[in-house]
């Protein structure tokens, strides 16, 4: 009989939840009929748990960053990005010189931003010394600051300029300064996906190899998945599986981070909606519990929201990235977020759930734990409705 009080569930989940309490790790199949289940809130608390087992359960990252986008001028065609401009002369497109970057973030710089995080382009005409110029001039610049930059496909593509092998294209890199590198270019590893969404990037075994390497050469790095779009489960599922592989030979992945397909101005979103709040807890909760060998889970909140940001630290999540400043790949395709927030925002965003925010360097040295009750006055660029400076006494405890 059906009541209120023991409410039916659409599936049973017992037995993963006693794998995951037993520390066991789950397979493909698991996976799966995790994906498939509407079941959340035990999914969610499985991933709690996992962040619990590995993090403590009450600290949250973030720190205080800039990203940069030197050109959104780039030789590739993926169905999903509107940031992309094929010529130098189509509507829109730019390139920054690397003097007129440094001048660019000046404004945003102070001593306690710890991050330039530099992805862009695949610029047809420019040399490799235009991105080694880049390093150079922002480390000569700001030489306290690390610089997280590159993803897999940006450094196959300099290999493909230069004829270098990875290897030889990173070595250089990091003597112009680099210090780890992003996570983007992942996507879907799957070819069934991988080929529809962007046939050209570098494959699953290239982006993973040259993630090899750069651990192999003392880099660490960070992965990501674009999910919500044309990807079955059994694809993310996959995709998980195989960073969970390379993380157990190297060691060398620190965050990963599932990013929220956004359809507008692309070409894949012609036919496509925004997946769902649901789906994206979901989704961080899985990789939380597949990816147990990983450190941290981001809930990047330029792409979340906010509030879905909140939620998402009760899912697995226990990093929300940082100040960010200046945001083009997802504003460009819909996000409706603020470009920026500042470390106040931040904090009483960790701060409102229950959580102990920790604001951290690229490589997860902790700057400061905020665990004492904080007040401040809210800048005065904050307007009300009606247009009027208003200045806040704010109190966080
Ligand atoms: O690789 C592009 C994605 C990535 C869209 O390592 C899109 O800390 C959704 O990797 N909808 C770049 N996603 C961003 C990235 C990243 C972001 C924040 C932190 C870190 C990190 C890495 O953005 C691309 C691609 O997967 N992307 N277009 C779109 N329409």
């Amino acid at each position: 009989m059906l009541s209120v009080l023991s409410p039916t569930r659409t599936d049973d989940l017992r037995d993963l939840v006693a794998k995951v309490e037993a520390g066991e790790r789950l397979d493909f199949d698991d996976g799966v009929r995790l994906f498939r289940s509407h079941d959340l809130l035990t999914i969610g608390q499985m991933a709690d748990q996992v962040n619990r087992r590995l993090n403590g359960g009450q600290y949250v990252y973030f720190n205080q960053n800039r990203h940069i986008n030197p050109t959104n001028v780039c030789a590739f065609h993926c169905n999903f990005c509107s940031f992309a401009r094929p010529r130098e002369d189509s509507p829109g497109a730019y390139t920054w010189t690397p003097e007129e970057i440094v001048e660019r973030i000046r404004p945003d710089v102070h001593p306690r931003v710890t991050e330039f995080h530099i992805v862009g382009g695949l610029h047809p005409r420019l040399g490799f010394d235009y991105y080694e110029n880049i390093l150079r001039a922002l480390k000569a610049a700001y030489p306290w600051v690390h610089l997280k930059a590159f993803t897999a496909v940006e450094i196959d593509f300099f290999a493909q300029l230069t004829g270098w092998d990875h290897e030889t294209v990173l070595r250089r890199l990091m003597a112009a300064g680099l210090g780890s590198m992003p996570g983007g270019g992942a996507e879907i590893f799957h070819p069934e996906v991988r080929r529809r969404i962007c046939p050209e990037k570098a494959d699953a075994d290239t982006w993973l190899s040259i993630h090899r390497t750069a651990h192999r050469l003392g880099l660490h790095t960070n992965a990501t998945m674009l999910y919500g779009h044309i990807e079955r489960y059994e694809h993310r599922v996959d995709h998980l599986l195989r960073l969970r592989a390379l993380q157990d030979e190297t060691g060398g992945f620190q965050t990963f981070i599932p990013l929220r397909y956004h359809p507008e101005n692309n070409n894949l979103g012609r036919q496509l909606d925004w997946t769902t709040a649901h789906d994206t807890l979901k989704t961080l909760a899985v990789s939380r519990i597949l990816l147990d060998n990983f450190p941290h889970i981001k809930a990047y909140w330029i792409m979340l929201t906010p509030p879905i940001a909140q939620l998402a630290l009760h899912f697995g999540a226990d990093d929300i990235d940082g100040t960010v400043v200046e945001e083009k790949i997802y504003h460009e395709a819909g996000a409706t977020t603020e470009e920026s927030l500042d470390k106040f925002d931040l904090l009483r965003l960790i701060k409102a759930v229950g959580k102990i925010p920790v604001e951290r360097d690229t490589l997860y040295n902790i700057i400061e734990i905020y665990d004492k009750p904080i007040e401040y006055y809210a800048p005065p660029s904050r307007k009300t409705a009606r247009g009027q400076v208003k200045i806040t006494r704010i109190e966080l405890n």
